[in-house]
């Protein structure tokens, strides 16, 4: 049993994983109107603890909202899936099933103005900046239509104009990376942040220190987010990392521990530590406490080194998705029937979206060297000085 305080209404308790049962027929609650929930218990590391929020208001709208992003997200993950099982996607995929609150919490606490980067576990980021099922899983497939033409796939994922940098490969790049970006917003002498998330396996590499601490010394505004779903390909937390305090462990650095599986503390949790980045405090090192319910990526069956109990009483207790509905349908705003209908539309959606991606063009053989490397002056491709289609050097016709 959840205790609601943790992920509902006040002073109720009902299991996350299993929402109100009964059905009324009295009309549902106008979705305008707003609830008070209090927030599971925050932790800080140099930072007043009494300072964070112990509980936030919440309207239907945006709880509905909350629940149909991450539930399209999860059928966007499990259609993913399929299509890489079945042939249609190649290659690398690592799904984010189970973690959707951190996503789209974050998103709730900050805008597009705001920087965000993150490693190849990205798809639903990308969802969450603006782009669309059929365009992510365009790109997974291979096709004209996704956000690199076809040519990134899974692990590539990029939507610039909404200020999202990936989709990074390689385990903690996104660490110095994100500090460029928190030195740019600082640069041009805007309010804007970056936020650069990573696993708690890149947590304990060394990049991660070294741009932690010129982000600490030139006080730049970025956030450290470190999404602990408590492995690192098949290696717990617990023999990989020397301190499993993840939020402590940027020492000078302020540090926040924040429950991702309840996207309302996230929201709140990512405000606060934004807010206090915009300041100009200087960089906050979080948290996320999560959990990644399918393999590392899909060549994992993600059994061989955790039990299957473990994952379930995880899926049973902290769902992000059923808190939320329990949320919805507790507060009056949703039955579990009116919610079923939601979520059947919404499969529909993603079906249609796999059908889109699978018919969408491949990218053509002229689009070969279009966007890997820089263009010279009369639009061939260059690679130091040589051009690609005919080996010569620029300027000279062979
Ligand atoms: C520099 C580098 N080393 C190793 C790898 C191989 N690798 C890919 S993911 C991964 C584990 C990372 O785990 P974590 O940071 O916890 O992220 P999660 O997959 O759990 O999201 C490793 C070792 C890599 N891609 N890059
Ligand atoms: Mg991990």
């Amino acid at each position: 049993m959840l205790i609601v305080t943790v992920a509902g209404v006040r002073s109720k308790s009902r299991s996350a994983a299993a929402p109100a049962a009964e059905e009324s027929s009295a009309p549902l609650r106008p979705l305008e109107e707003t609830e008070t929930y209090d927030l599971p218990a925050f932790k800080t590391h140099r930072m007043d603890l009494d300072s964070l929020p112990t509980s936030t208001t919440a309207s239907g709208a945006q709880l509905q909202e909350y629940f149909e992003s991450m539930y399209r997200m999860r059928r966007m993950e499990t259609k993913a899936d399929e299509l890489y099982m079945t042939g249609h996607v190649r290659g690398f995929c690592h799904l984010y099933n189970g973690q959707e609150a951190v996503a789209v919490g974050v998103e709730a606490a900050v805008t597009y103005e705001d920087y965000l980067i993150t490693a190849y576990r990205n798809h639903c980021q990308q969802l969450a900046r603006g782009d669309t099922v059929e365009g992510v899983l365009s790109e997974l497939t291979g096709r004209v239509t996704g956000c690199s033409g076809g040519k990134g796939g899974s692990m590539h994922l990029y939507k610039p104009e909404n200020r999202y940098f990936g989709g990074n490969g390689i385990v903690g790049a996104q660490g110095p990376l994100g500090t460029g970006l928190a030195f740019a917003a600082k640069y041009g002498g805007t309010r804007n942040i970056a936020i650069t998330m990573f696993g708690d396996g890149a947590a304990n590499q060394g990049q991660i220190f070294e741009a932690l601490n010129m982000a600490q010394l030139w006080r730049l505004p970025i956030i450290f987010m470190c999404e602990n779903n408590r492995y690192g390909m098949g290696t717990s937390t617990a023999r990989a990392a020397a301190s499993g305090d993840f939020y402590t462990r940027g020492d000078y650095a302020a540090g926040l521990y924040i429950d991702g599986m309840n996207v309302l503390s996230v929201r709140e949790g990512i405000a606060y530590a934004a807010e206090r980045c915009r300041t100009g405090e200087g960089p906050v090192y979080v948290e996320m406490d999560t959990y990644r319910y399918k393999g590392h990526s899909i060549s994992d069956q993600g059994t061989g080194y955790r039990t299957t109990d473990e994952v379930q009483s995880m899926k049973a207790s902290r769902d992000p998705i059923d808190q939320v509905k329990t949320m919805l349908i507790d507060g009056g705003w949703a039955t579990l029937q009116s919610l079923k209908g939601v979520e059947r539309s919404l499969r529909k959606q993603v079906d249609a979206a796999v059908e889109f991606a699978k018919k969408a063009p491949e990218p053509p053989p002229e689009h070969l060297w279009k966007d890997v490397l820089s263009p010279s002056a009369s639009g061939e491709s260059v690679v130091r000085g040589t051009l690609v289609t005919t080996g010569g050097k620029v300027g000279t016709p062979l």
